[in-house]
């Protein structure tokens, strides 16, 4: 299954034609429908109809065999084709395609993209849009084009439509050139409380369904929408073409995907920060059912570490982030977690607070509104959902691979991180029932797993690796339980040292064949051959690395000389010394993560779950 950021929410793959197929063939019939209705706004094109005679179908909508849909105006030389929607019927100026999804698919809610490439010509009117299956009056207009009318060519247009004339228009301009000279990505990201429109991932269009409904109107996105591609010709907003117009004129689709949002696939933790860059915080980090959850100087203390966990309740020091009222201007409180409670239930929600202000929102399940810094006093609350500062939220970072290594069978690791950077093992890796920890895996010492392509930490900047770890016996030798591959060495080494006799985290000074020296910080007590939790934090900041046992410091940071890029995969079992694999990991492991951020102690503490 494809899954896709945008912002903090992670989307997943609900519908898409990638139009993938050979050349001249038309668009698969069980997406799409050819339109058979009539056209309004005076426009000036007749939409042929599956059937039409003389392949009229294929030539106006048809694969061009390198992955894309094409949709192609001629100009009509026809004289007796009339186009009906005319105050006084008149000669049509073109035949096209419209096409749709009606009684194929249609959703309620979620993203709407396509990547088009819009053909350039006076009076062409290319769309991607979609419509409500009841209403057939409620209408997302993701794009619309008006093509080659002086500043328009740069332009691309959305909209909301629903009924009680609402009409609320959206205008995206390109930095420079044409929209007809690429393709280029239009979006629509609808939330229960709001749409936003963006191209190319720049969101420069919210609707807030409060806003519409405190205006006296109906919030028109209640129902299943389908999707609809068109290249109309002529009409009202576009005017007439003209003899520059050229035909045929192609409207070229690339792809369209329709997604749901799911909840994050994996914990983010760390600070919750607001525009003023203050913390969400639990006051005088109490722990009692009630305690205000407040806004507070930045500290990283436990008060301050949020874990935005999977099942979407948002915690700190062990309990849940509570709001009990419907109302307005209800606070929030912490709470010890309660399965499933409404109370304790939040989505990410991307959001533009402004047109360069772009942070996200927390919405509150049970009372349908948004967390908010209040007006007065320090104590947040729920308002209603609206492009407010005091509603912005820069929300913990989640980490870039995840490898629970429960998968149980096989020789592949999953990664389930957005990344899905998933790890291969050498056979010989093999499964293990742990009392503690469950499915774990289990290393023979002489084989290792490592991620099938690329790095998963740029090693030259801050990042955090973790794991849990279980040796077999005291090992004889360096053993390395996370690393990645430079081309001579490993980028780090999360290992056991056997000339210590302790864990720890170290960096070569160099990526060349025995370097001159390593920067490395331990444990101080040798390891046991129970579970312990590792992590190493590089902080580029400082430039300093520092290990953890079992979520507590071990030492002060060390400074690295040098934080070369190691530029392979990540390994897991393995570390690397003079071009070759070596210090293979003889026993178990769990959990290993991998984080683009040097997290704090509180945040390091939080890993072991
Ligand atoms: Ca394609």
């Amino acid at each position: 299954m494809e899954s896709r950021s945008s912002g903090p929410t992670t989307w997943e793959l609900t519908w898409s034609d990638e139009f993938s197929g050979a050349a001249g063939t038309l668009p698969r019939a069980d997406k799409w429908n050819f339109y058979e209705g009539g056209v309004g706004n005076n426009e000036l094109e007749r939409y042929v109809k599956l059937g039409d005679p003389d392949g009229a179908a294929q030539k106006h909508a048809s694969l061009d065999g390198d992955g894309h849909l094409v949709i192609t105006a001629y100009k009509n030389t026809d004289p007796n084709l009339r186009c009906p929607n005319q105050e006084s019927p008149t000669v049509c100026a073109a035949t096209s395609a419209r096409l749709d999804t009606f009684g194929k698919f249609s959703q309620q809610g979620g993203r709407f993209e396509a990547r088009i490439k819009v053909p350039d010509g006076r009076g062409l009117w290319p769309a991607f849009w979609a419509k409500g299956t009841g209403t057939r009056v409620n209408e997302i207009d993701v794009m619309e084009q008006i093509g080659n009318r002086g500043s328009e060519a740069g332009r691309a247009h959305s909209a909301l439509h629903g009924t009680d004339d609402l009409h609320l228009n959206g205008t995206y301009t390109l930095p420079s050139g044409k929209f007809a000279d690429d393709y280029h990505l239009f979006a629509a990201d609808w939330y229960p409380d709001h749409i936003n429109y963006s191209v190319d991932g720049v969101s420069y269009h919210t609707i807030y369904r409060n806003a519409v409904e405190q205006s006296g109107r109906k919030w028109p996105l209640v129902e299943d929408f389908y999707l609809i591609l068109n290249l109309a010709v002529g009409g009202d907003w576009p005017g007439p073409p003209d003899e520059t117009t050229p035909f045929p004129s192609r409207m070229y689709i690339d792809y369209v995907r329709v997604f749901k949002a799911t909840t994050p696939l994996v914990d983010a933790i760390g600070a919750i920060t607001n525009h003023n860059d203050q913390c969400v915080d639990v006051a005088a980090a109490g722990t009692a059912d009630g305690t205000a959850v407040q806004q507070y100087a930045c500290n990283r203390t436990g008060a301050q570490t949020w874990t935005l966990a999977t099942d979407g309740t948002v915690r700190a020091l062990g309990k849940c982030l509570t709001v009990l009222g419907g109302a307005a201007g209800s606070g929030a409180e912490l709470r010890t977690c309660a399965s499933g409670a409404d109370t304790q239930q939040w989505r990410v929600e991307a959001a533009a607070q402004s047109a360069t202000v772009k942070m996200a929102q927390l919405y509150h399940l049970a009372s349908a509104k948004c967390l908010q810094v209040p007006s007065t006093g320090s104590r947040l609350e729920v308002r209603e959902c609206g492009p407010a500062l005091a509603q912005g939220w820069s929300l913990p970072t989640a980490p870039t691979g995840r490898w629970k290594l429960d998968d149980g069978a096989g020789t592949t690791v999953k990664d389930a991180s957005r990344n899905a950077a998933h790890a291969t093992c050498a056979s010989g890796v093999t499964w293990a029932n742990d009392a503690a920890r469950g499915t774990v895996a289990q290393f023979d010492g002489s084989r290792s797993c490592a991620t099938a392509t690329g790095p998963v930490v740029d090693t030259s900047k801050s990042f955090t690796v973790s794991a849990w770890v279980k040796l077999t016996a005291t090992p004889t030798r360096n053993v390395t339980a996370v690393s990645q591959d430079g081309v001579q060495q490993s980028g780090f080494y999360l290992q056991y040292s056997r000339s210590m006799n302790a864990w720890g985290f170290t960096r070569m000074s160099a990526d060349v064949a025995n370097p001159a020296n390593n920067t490395s910080t331990y444990g101080t007590s040798p390891p046991t051959t129970g579970w312990t939790h590792l992590a190493g934090v590089y902080n580029a900041t400082d430039r300093t690395v520092r290990l953890y046992v079992d979520g507590a410091p071990a030492g002060t940071p060390v400074t690295v000389a040098n934080a070369w890029s190691a530029t392979g995969p990540l390994a897991i079992g393995h570390g690397k010394w003079n071009g070759a694999r070596t210090d293979f990991f003889p026993g178990q492991i769990s959990d290993v993560q991998a984080w683009p951020v040097a997290l704090g102690p509180e945040e390091v503490r939080a890993l072991r779950r």
